[in-house]
């Protein structure tokens, strides 16, 4: 039998509930692959009423007969690792026996945190919102090509000579520049001596162990975090992450070839969600410290749970954008779309959809490649008739209430991409597959 390879992305700013569904469908795949980003991602899982919320490890990991592979394009922090393999084995979970990763993941040390941290301070009100978590210094040091890898755990005299120079030339910056304390090497060099025992046991090499699998006529699951709007030459640039979180990146992120990847299944979710800052035409602000703001803003972000699922921040909620979602499908080529929290709208009167943008007169259906195009962007809607009834957990595409197929097929139609899927509720039980 042959195999069948999909690819799992975030259509819109991260968090539609990528999570759930690519724990849901593991049981048709081998392993799940990640490819892009680093514990800055939050995927919250739900078995059996249980919360899981995994940041670096892949989604399959819930599931003990799947195998689980760290792709090159991952920025890779060790602390993360041993803190999220830890609490995953106090369940009693084996994870470092099914746990792969590819020596060429560049790693996120101190260094990297503190210097996120540090431009973020620096930014003042142009702060990108970053999760502070160290990833783009991380990216910036491998595309310099100064990083230290996971492979460099190999050869820990040459690892120390690398960390001093590395550390040296960062330190400069941070200090002299940023006018924060410097990193300590001693210190530093203490937890790699640790890190390296826990890592060099699970480095393997991912291209070929993709290509055996599938040779094998097994599937594999390519696992993306954040979203295409994060992408960093796609999305709301210089608003976004530092990785390609479109489908094409598991290419290069992990090494497997554009033509073995057969399925790109996009996770949206029914209304829009954004956290950090940047554009967002159809937001309906609501700030809940202050509680004051747009009250569809207040229902969708409280019955959603919105806030972020690594460092619980508030996430901004809007209507649906049908303009980023075109340039999603366009350039994730999707196959399908599965459409996720569409519960959290079941006591909406009214539902609005962003079709298209005005700027400058002109009708815009597509979205502008840079945050300051996006100033002058109005969105228009059109408003449809909502359900106001429950649809936590319906099983079948018949039980829907009229006004929510409705919703789903404009939708489908201003994407142009069909729902293959239909999320329902949290929980792995709460899915409806429609084709
Ligand atoms: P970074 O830290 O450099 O990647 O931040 C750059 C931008 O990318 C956004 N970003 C995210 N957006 C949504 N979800 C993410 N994961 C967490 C979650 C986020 C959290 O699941 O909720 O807990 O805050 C994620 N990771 C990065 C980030 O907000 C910046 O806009
Ligand atoms: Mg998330």
């Amino acid at each position: 039998m042959s195999k069948r390879n999909i690819v799992v992305v975030g259509t819109q700013w991260g968090d539609e509930g990528k999570g759930k569904i690519v724990d849901l469908l593991t049981d048709r795949v081998a392993a799940v692959v990640r490819f892009q980003g680093g514990h800055n991602a939050g995927h919250t899982l739900v078995i059996d009423g249980k919360k899981t919320v995994l940041h670096l490890i892949p989604s399959g990991i819930l599931r003990e007969d799947v195998e689980c592979f760290i792709g090159n394009g991952v920025v890779l922090a060790p602390d993360a690792l041993e803190k999220e393999v830890r609490q995953l084995e106090d369940t009693g979970l084996a994870v470092q026996s099914r746990l792969k990763i590819s020596d060429a993941c560049p790693l996120i040390l101190d260094y990297h945190v503190a210097l996120d941290q540090a431009r973020e301070l620096a930014r003042g009100n142009k702060a990108i919102g970053t999760t502070g978590r160290g990833i783009g210094p991380a990216y910036e040091d491998k595309v310099a090509r100064r990083g230290l890898r996971a492979g460099d755990f190999k050869n820990m005299p040459a690892f120390k000579a690398k960390l001093k120079e590395t550390l040296e030339y960062h330190n400069f910056m941070l200090e002299n520049f940023y006018k924060c304390e410097p990193v300590s090497f001693e210190v530093l060099w203490e937890k790699c001596e640790r890190y390296s025992q826990m890592i060099l046991p699970m480095l393997a090499d991912i291209p070929n162990l993709i290509s055996e699998y599938n040779a094998a006529g097994k599937n594999l699951m390519f696992e993306g975090a954040q979203g295409t709007l994060l992408d960093i030459d796609h999305g709301t640039y210089p608003y976004v992450t530092s990785s390609n979180t479109t489908a094409g990146g598991a290419g290069p992120g992990a090494g497997i070839g554009p033509t073995e990847l057969d399925y790109i299944l996009g996770i949206t979710k029914a209304y829009a969600t954004r956290v950090g800052s940047g554009p967002f035409p159809s937001e309906l602000a609501y700030n809940c410290d202050t509680d004051i703001g747009d009250p569809i803003g207040k229902e969708l972000g409280t019955r959603g749970h919105e806030f972020g699922a690594t460092t619980g921040r508030q996430r901004r909620c809007g209507w649906f954008d049908s303009v980023a979602l075109r340039r999603s499908a366009q350039i994730n080529g999707l196959t399908g779309m599965c459409l996720t929290k569409l519960d959290v709208m079941d006591n909406l009167a009214e539902i609005k959809i962003c079709t298209s943008y005005t700027q400058n007169g002109e009708t815009l259906l597509l979205p502008p490649s840079s945050a300051d195009e996006y100033e002058t962007c109005v969105p228009n809607y059109v408003t449809m008739p909502g359900w106001q009834t429950s649809t936590v957990g319906i099983e079948s595409w018949d039980d829907l209430p009229v006004e929510a197929k409705n919703y789903i097929q404009f939708l489908e139609k201003e994407v142009g991409v069909p729902v293959s899927i239909l999320s329902t509720g949290p929980d792995r039980a709460e899915t409806l597959v429609i084709n």
